[in-house]
Formats: C-alpha cells, structure tokens, sequence
C-alpha cells in the first residue's frame, strides 16, 4: 500500500514538471508559447517624442509579436532619473530605458565624446553620423555593462535658460549659478564660461529653478517647454551648443535570450519608431518654441555672439580625448567634420 502511495506520489509529481514546462513548449502550430514583458522606464513627460518612440516601439511590438512581447512603459521618472534607470537595466530589474547620452558617460566614459560642444552643426549631420560606424561603434561599448544600446533618438539641441538677464556673451554669465547634467564634460565646459556650475538630477531641476537654488538651466526647447522651466526662467538663449541624444538600450543578457524572431521584432521595431521619434522631436520644438514666444524672451545670437562661446569652451576636446580616448574622438569628430 506504502508503495503504491509513493508510486502516485511520483506520478503526481512528474504530471506538475511536465504541466509546468508546457507553457514553454511550442503549441501545435509549431509557434512559441511564451510571452515575454518588457518593462521600459524613462525620465520625460508623456508629451515628448521620447514618450511617443516608447508608444510606437510597444505598439509595433505587440503587433508583430502577436501579443507575445508586452511592453510597459513607465514616463515620468516613475522608476527613477536616467541614473537610476540605466542601473536598472544594467542589472536587468527592469529591461529598457532611454537615458541622455551625458549621465551614461558616467558608466561608460566613451560617450563623454558627444560633449564635445558645437561637435554637430545640424541634425543631418547628427543623423548621418550617428546612424553610421561611429554611432555603431559608440554603442558597441555598451555590451562591456550587459546593455544593448539599440539607436539614437533625440532629446535636441540643448539651449540656456535663466531668470536674470538676457544672456548674449559669456561675460553675462558670470556667477550665474547653472544646474548642468551630472557629468564632468557638461560641467567643464560651463566653469570655462564663467558660470558656477552644479550637477543635479533633471528631477530635481523644476523645484530648483523655483526655489533660486540655482539661476539657470539648459535643455533642448522641447523639455523646457514639457517640463514646465519657462515658467520658472525668464530668458532662452539659442546656443544650441551640445546636440543631446537619447540611447534605448536593453538589458543584454535578456535579449539574447529572446528567441532569433523576437530579437529581429525589437530591432526592427526600434528602427521603425526611430523615424517616427525624431519627427515627432522636430516638431515638439517647432510648436513648443511658437508657444514659448508667447511667455519668454527668446535670444538669438548673432554668429559672431556664438563664436565666443564656442571659443571659451573648446579646451574641453583635451579632457574629452581623456575620457572617451583619442580614436572614438578622432572618429566621431571627422565624421561630423568638426
Ligand atoms: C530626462 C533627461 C533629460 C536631460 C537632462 O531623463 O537631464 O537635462 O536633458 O532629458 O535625460
């Protein structure tokens, strides 16, 4: 009787395996029953074309996945600054994000090369570099964290912001106290200005720049506009110095364990919502610039006004080829013929 017990017992227990292995097993039609979730968490507001990339990604994924990749995005710093994300996906809590190149030189020193100011004089010219060898290249390091950086999408060239005075030359920024992004690059540069630089989270920026805690900031038109700073500054200067992208990336060792299918979806689908992210990038600025006419007072430089600037902050090429080496600088800055 004993026996018999144990021999059910077995039974009952090899039935349960074989139960649980099933959803992993490939359904009769020969496809994969598996689903998979990806949990994407990026730093914007749902008005920005990095939102709408994440909703044209997830769309076009679960549509040639048939339901069996979901992806969940998560705006608003809901699980953190670019930091905080990138750490995540690096340690595969979550799967994707899409920081701004400047914090993820903070991991990996090799994007310090795109904080080279003035390094792109327009977007044609970022794209064609970007999405050729050097761009490739940039995002291979990536692999050294156990992240896949996927592509380029775009934050825009950043512009300054304050609440003092209509800045027009570097000698109108002295003492200026600026919020840069927490990088040494970002921070170089503005100390070479003669303002007084200080690194924070963008998630700090906004109560900040309310408080007086610091004068200025500077961003790409959409995000000043998306994240509400040109309520809190007064004055926009178009310096267009520093052309920021964002990298989506996803955490290596989950890609590569998607089935071959799965991964060429991601890809691809990456590569379609690209297009749509930069467009819709573009004409963020277009209509957030028309309304912010409206409310601040925006400064256009003449091109000899932006020489010096350009000129203060050149000597950061020197720190720049430190960090990021002299081949991946040399790479980048003849390929955009700086
Ligand atoms: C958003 C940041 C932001 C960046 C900054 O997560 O920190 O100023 O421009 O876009 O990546």
């Amino acid at each position: 009787m004993k026996r018999k017990i144990a021999l059910l017992l077995v039974i009952v227990l090899c039935l349960s395996i074989f139960a649980g292995c099933s959803n992993d097993a490939k359904d009769a039609s020969g496809g994969n029953e598996t689903t998979y979730t990806i949990k994407a968490g990026h730093g914007t507001a749902e008005t920005t074309a990095l939102h709408k990339g994440f909703v044209e990604f997830k769309r076009l994924v679960e549509e040639r996945s048939e339901g069996k990749i979901k992806v969940e995005i998560f705006p608003n710093q809901q699980l953190g600054g670019d930091r905080e994300l990138i750490e995540a996906v690096q340690l595969g809590n979550i799967q994707m994000t899409a920081p701004s190149t400047a914090p993820l030189a903070a991991f990996d020193p090799a994007f310090y090369v795109l904080d080279i100011p003035f390094l792109f004089s327009d977007r044609a010219t970022v794209y064609e570099v970007c999405d050729g060898p050097a761009g490739q290249k940039l995002l291979d390091t990536l692999s050294e964290y156990d992240i896949k950086g996927l592509a380029y999408w775009e934050n825009g060239f950043r512009n300054f912001t304050n609440s003092k005075l209509p800045v027009r030359s570097p000698e109108d920024l002295q003492g200026i106290k600026i919020r840069t992004m927490e990088n040494e690059i970002h921070m170089e540069a503005w100390k070479l200005l003669g303002a007084n630089p200080t690194p924070m989270a963008f998630g700090e920026l906004y109560t900040a720049l309310q408080q007086k805690t610091v004068d200025a900031q500077e961003n790409p038109f959409e995000l000043i506009y998306a994240t509400k700073f040109h309520e809190v500054q007064k004055y926009i200067t178009k310096t267009n110095h520093i052309y920021s992208a964002y990298i989506p990336m996803i955490n290596e060792d989950f890609f590569n364990s998607l089935p071959a299918e799965y991964q060429d979806i991601i890809i691809q689908s990456i590569n379609d919502a690209t297009e749509l992210q930069r467009k819709a990038a573009e004409e963020n600025e277009t209509e957030f610039i028309g309304l912010m006419q409206e409310t601040n007072e925006i400064i256009e430089l003449t091109d000899a006004e932006l020489q010096a600037f350009r000129e203060k902050m050149a000597p950061v090429l020197d720190l720049v080829k430190t960090k990021a080496g002299e081949d991946m600088v040399n790479l980048f800055t003849e390929a955009a013929g700086y």
